[in-house]
């Protein structure tokens, strides 16, 4: 077989893959079915027979259809890939699929953390990031999230973290949502939580696409030599289109248009041609470094400033393939840290080391048993052999009489690759001394440095939205005391920050922390607080999203034409065709569906309107001229969608004619991001402000509410 954007794992699963077109219907034994409307009965109107096999083949199977969704990262979207190996590692690792040139097929797997399954995408949280490589040497998967540090520096704080999260037990409310009590309770007796929170809090946390976020592995992990030798090293995936987000006031309508945004747009995507790229790129620490930082390489809520150690690209990561079935595919895959391949080891930052536990244990429970390796998504492309036996839904037919090692009876197979002068997968081989203790380093005690580094390192109106999303999260908790712990972490952290939630939430905020705070943090360092040491660097680049006009890409954007019968074709067309050439995506949204007459008699049909769709969905706008802007001048939605997306700060342009509706508008200076075809190039200045994302100027005085 040879689908399109086929590789070996698309090949491998293919020979699972069902096609019923032209089949006749069976049961699940083969045989064909006559009827599937009607169950057997004891007469017309008769009771239903118990012998109706065929009703009960089909019922006992829809009975079973659900499984336990995951306890997190329940909501989620997946697609097939490659990842190709780009710059020669060999020195530092011996991992065979970073070889230079080298080509893996790989499957992703992107979610929300906190909702249930069928919650919205657009939730204020860490998006995850799995990456399973399906190598020749076996699955190695990165199982990452969109922010590089975690809320907790040990795995055994884990289920407190999700149960604070999830929705309160009496009532499970809030839906997908960190903003109630039981989430700023927890985090706000967890300095250690700072850091990550500022992320949150961030517009990091409510991407524009899964294609246009970074990922990263969180830990530090290490890369293992031909020679035994280790290094340090931290994954980063760096998407081609940029890093960029909606708005908070974005994410709550889209919601409720388009609760699936993510993943239609993923799915759009692919579908399109319009393939996702991400770079993969290492900071890299010689072990003998481990100790020069102002902070320790072990804690998972700090980052690796790239002022410090510059993020070098070794590799490609394309996704070019939808799944055929969202359920044997995107649901059934298990992702697992603990899945490592020789070159690659874990470090002993103790959340990695907890997390290797976790995940086998529950694909164990979600996936019903041992044999959850022989799903078709999750099989190494390379086989396995071993004498694992039986089981829950066992597919592998064992041949031979012999299960077990040493044997003879089987000829010593399968036999240890050291047996044949082959190599394993060999950890590496670091020196361990001490004592058991149940504790924690001091070394992981300073909590608000790199808090303070990354508010510290946004643009001003980053900073902005970073207090509102604190302030509108604040807001939702009932119990004011939480309100102030919060606060006075804030305020260890950035006391202007500080000021400014306090004054949304009427809090002067507290000058020391709070006793409780205090008294919790001790328990894990007893010298709790400590003196923080000084910081390399105070503010760092690559932690703003924030980029200029023309600075950026506008492939695959999505920029709504708004249109009435009567729209001139040629203003659509130019447009359009400038805009496909840079990669975007052109959608006509109008007064009604259906078959839309140009002004030069020519039709097209229209799928958006004023009603479905709203200007928070598109990157940008367009009004083409024509007679339709005497029938737009009459829309009050096409008015929305205008000062919508103007409070938004997106480009806005007009063609000749359809300036004269602004006066209609809540847009009151016409600013860069207006665009005219009477002042300029209309297509090139809206494609430029287009490629700085937003028109972040405007938010300084935009007055407009909508
Ligand atoms: Fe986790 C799922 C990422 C800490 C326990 N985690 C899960 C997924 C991602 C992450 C992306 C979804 C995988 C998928 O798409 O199927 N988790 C992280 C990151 C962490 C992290 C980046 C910190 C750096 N996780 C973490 C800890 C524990 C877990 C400390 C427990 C000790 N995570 C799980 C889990 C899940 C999971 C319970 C739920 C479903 C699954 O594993 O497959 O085992």
């Amino acid at each position: 077989m040879k689908e399109k954007n086929a590789n070996k794992k698309v090949e491998h699963i293919h020979k699972y893959v069902v096609d019923n077109t032209d089949k006749r219907m069976t049961t699940n034994d083969g045989v064909p079915i006559h009827d599937n409307n009607n169950t057997l009965k004891g007469g017309e109107r008769g009771p239903s027979l118990l012998e109706d096999f065929i009703y009960q083949d089909k019922m006992a199977h829809f009975d079973r259809e659900r499984i336990p969704e995951r306890v997190v990262h329940a909501r989620g979207s997946g697609a097939h890939g490659i990842f190709e190996a780009k710059a020669d590692m060999s020195k530092l690792t011996k991992a065979k699929f970073l070889k230079k040139g080298t080509i893996t097929p790989v499957f992703v797997r992107f979610s929300t953390v906190a909702g249930f399954k069928g919650s919205t995408d657009l939730a204020r949280d860490v998006r995850g990031f799995s990456v399973k490589f399906y190598t020749e040497e076996g699955n190695y998967d990165l199982v990452g999230n969109n922010i590089p540090v975690f809320f907790i520096q040990d795995a055994m704080n884990f289920p407190d973290l999700v149960h604070a999260v999830k929705p309160e037990p009496d009532n499970e409310m809030p839906q997908a949502a960190s903003a109630h009590d039981t989430f700023w309770d927890f985090i706000s007796l967890m300095p250690e939580a700072a850091h990550m929170i500022m992320w949150v809090m961030s517009d990091r946390a409510i991407p524009r696409s899964f294609r246009m976020m970074e990922g990263f592995g969180v830990h530090t992990f290490k890369f293992v030599n031909e020679e035994g030798k280790g290094t340090f090293v931290k994954f980063h995936w760096k998407p081609r289109l940029g890093v960029h987000s909606v708005a908070w006031q974005e994410a709550q309508k889209i919601s409720g248009y388009d609760a699936d945004f993510h993943r239609r747009d993923l799915w759009e995507a692919i579908d399109k041609g319009h393939f996702p790229q991400w770079d993969l790129g290492v900071q890299l620490i010689p072990e003998e470094d481990e100790d020069k930082f102002s902070f320790d390489l072990l804690d998972p809520t700090k980052i690796i400033p790239e002022e410090l150690v510059p993020v070098q690209i070794i590799g490609t990561m394309t996704l070019n393939k939808n799944p055929d079935n969202f359920f044997a595919e995107t649901e059934q895959i298990a992702f697992d840290p603990g899945r490592l391949v020789p070159g690659i080891d874990f470090s002993n930052d103790p959340l990695l080391q907890g997390r290797v536990f976790s995940y086998a244990d529950t694909q164990n429970y979600r996936l019903g048993g041992p044999n959850f390796h022989e799903i078709p998504i999750n099989r190494p492309v390379n086989g396995k052999h071993n004498n694992q036996k039986d089981g829950f839904g066992r597919q592998d037919i064992l041949k031979g009489n012999t299960s077990y090692f040493p044997n003879s009876t089987g000829g010593g197979c399968p036999y240890h690759a050291m047996l044949n002068g082959e190599k394993g997968f060999e950890s590496h081989a670091e020196k361990i001394d001490g004592r058991k203790i149940r504790g924690r380093s001091t070394s992981f005690a300073d909590h608000f440095t790199q808090a303070r580094l990354f508010f510290h390192s946004q643009s001003p109106e980053e900073q902005e939205h970073i207090i509102s999303a604190y302030s509108f999260e604040l807001s939702k908790v009932n119990d004011p005391k939480i309100r102030e712990r919060e606060l006075a972490i804030l305020h260890q952290i950035d006391k202007d920050l500080a000021k400014s939630v306090g004054k949304n939430l009427g809090i002067t905020p507290p000058s020391t922390l709070d006793p409780l705070t205090v008294q919790f943090a001790k328990q894990n360092h007893p010298e709790y607080p400590i003196q923080a040491p000084t910081p390399e660097v105070t503010v760092s680049k690559a932690l703003s999203m924030h980029i200029q006009p023309g600075e950026g890409n506008i492939e695959s954007r999505k920029v709504a034409f708004l249109v009435a019968d009567g729209v001139s074709k040629a203003s659509v067309d130019e447009m359009k065709a400038a805009l496909e050439a840079e990669g975007a995506e052109a959608v006509l949204v109008s007064t009604h569906v259906g078959k839309m007459t140009f002004k030069e008699g020519d039709t097209e049909e229209v799928q958006h309107t004023f009603l479905t769709d709203a200007s928070v969905c598109y990157d940008a706008i367009y009004t083409p001229e024509g007679d339709s802007i005497k029938t737009l001048m009459q829309e009050p939605d096409y008015f929305q969608f205008l000062n919508e997306a103007y409070r938004h700060c997106k480009a806005i342009a007009f063609d000749k004619g359809a300036e004269k509706l602004i006066e209609q508008t809540l847009i009151k200076k016409v600013d860069e991001g207006i665009i005219l075809a009477s002042k300029g190039n209309l297509t090139k200045d809206f494609i430029f402000v287009m490629k700085g994302h937003r028109v972040w100027e405007r938010e300084k005085d935009r007055k407009v509410a909508v």
